[in-house]
């Protein structure tokens, strides 16, 4: 169906990877002949990833990264090409050129076994975990601001030569993982669908979020928008499961997603992700002066991400041609990933929702009721989220929205 696998394709076991790493020169510098541990510890919705370390220095070691050739969430019976191992080991080529001090670094890309091998970042967690247990990160917005202006700044025409651009596009084709974004993002939530995942209290909102045809008509402009605006090179699931972190550090992992999209759709992940963390604390946490302090926390982050991005990104508008490119025209431009940015947000906070893949935050909370309760607010930051973006000229506005927002469940009627 995607073309064939590669014949000396075979996924890897615990017991199998210690042969691998033998067979693998790039790794004699860090394992030697040494005894060698693995444990599988992936977690995610598509693939297998080990930890593997020597059994007498677990500081020596490596993550491999192996892609299946299904959806691990579903089964067999979903097969995805294992080639977008390919485009997130390239994809991490750039980012790490262009911003190493937040990207994850690879040793190597093995083509026939659609394996990368990568740093292990044991010093960090996956941000989601931490905020789950509302712990804060105070140089997050810092780090993922400058990510974002580095990495989607230079690979636009802003930066790019003409045929470089376009180039990169080609080689950034991804159409299976963009399938799978414009069906759990823009397309199953806003209607029935075997795929959707919500629970059954939450029902009554779903059902009439779904009944609101104004809501599916700004979903379609922001799917428009991702079918077909090439801008950069993004992420294209740049979601807290994405970016481990500590008190130091911000480190950007997983961009299989990555193609030529509206940069927006990065800026707008971020942003639905912690909005969803807030929407989570509306239950996580009890103490009311405990969950002001972590929402001002979120909330702040929001505010100065997007404004360390409009900072970082300033030294590209710096280079551009100024006849053709006027201050007006990057103003406009700014304006719009900020009002693109919402629109993703609320996308994104919807599908955790209501679609095939949630997150933790919102449905690992156990109690149903509580849950509903998250899930509830989530929804309801997200739908003026999008209905209002046009009139949003500040992140602020954003804020704003979220912070007006309440929890409609359990229902009055
Ligand atoms: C079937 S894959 C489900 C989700 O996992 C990834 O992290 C992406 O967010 C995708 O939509
Ligand atoms: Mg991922």
């Amino acid at each position: 169906m995607f073309g064939d696998l590669s014949p000396h394709y075979r996924p890897l076991t615990v017991e199998t990877i210690p042969a691998y790493v033998r067979s693998r020169a790039e790794l004699r510098p860090i394992f030697g002949d040494d005894e060698i541990e693995a444990v599988e510890v992936g977690d995610g919705n598509l693939n297998l990833v080990f930890k593997v370390w020597v059994k007498s220095d677990p500081n020596r070691t490596v993550v491999l990264k192996q892609a299946l050739p299904y959806v691990r969430l579903v089964g067999e019976s979903w097969p995805l090409p294992p080639d977008r191992a390919r485009i997130e080991a390239q994809a991490l080529e750039i980012e790490y050129r262009l911003c190493p001090q937040h990207t994850v670094k690879v040793f190597f890309y093995d083509a026939q076994m659609y394996l990368t091998a990568m740093v292990n970042l044991n010093q960090h967690i996956i941000m989601r975990k931490g905020l789950i247990d509302g712990i804060t990160y105070p140089l997050f917005a810092e780090h993922i601001g400058t990510f974002m202006a580095r990495t989607l700044g230079h690979t636009s025409d802003l930066v790019l030569d003409y045929r470089t651009k376009k180039l990169e596009v080609a080689r950034f084709i991804n159409p299976e993982l963009c399938k799978i974004t414009e069906d759990l993002v823009f397309t199953e939530p806003y209607r029935r669908a075997d795929g959707n995942r919500y629970h059954a209290e939450i029902e009554p909102q779903v059902l009439a979020l779904q009944a609101d045809e104004e809501l599916r008509e700004h979903v379609a402009l922001m799917k428009e928008k991702f079918m077909t605006q090439a801008q950069a090179l993004v992420h294209g699931d740049l979601h807290t499961g994405s970016i481990m972190v500590n008190q130091q550090e911000t480190i950007v992992i997983d961009p299989e997603f990555a193609f030529y999209g509206p940069m927006g759709f990065d800026i707008g992940a971020v942003i639905a992700n912690l909005f969803l963390s807030y929407a989570s604390h509306e239950v996580r946490t009890q103490d009311p002066e405990k969950r002001a302090a972590f929402r001002r926390y979120l909330t702040n982050s929001v505010i100065q991400l997007w404004q360390v991005f409009v900072r970082e990104f300033q030294p590209v508008w710096d280079q551009v041609d100024h006849i053709n490119m006027p201050k007006g025209y990057q103003q406009h431009y700014m304006l719009r990933l900020l009002q693109d940015a919402a629109g993703f947000a609320a996308c994104k906070m919807m599908r955790r929702v209501i679609g095939l893949a949630g997150v933790a935050d919102i449905r690992g909370i156990e109690d149903v009721h509580e849950r509903s309760v998250a899930a509830s607010l989530a929804l309801n930051i997200a739908v003026p989220l999008i209905k209002q973006r046009e009139s949003f000229t500040q992140i602020e506005h954003l804020v704003e929205v979220a912070a007006a927002a309440r929890p409609t469940y359990p229902w009055n009627g």
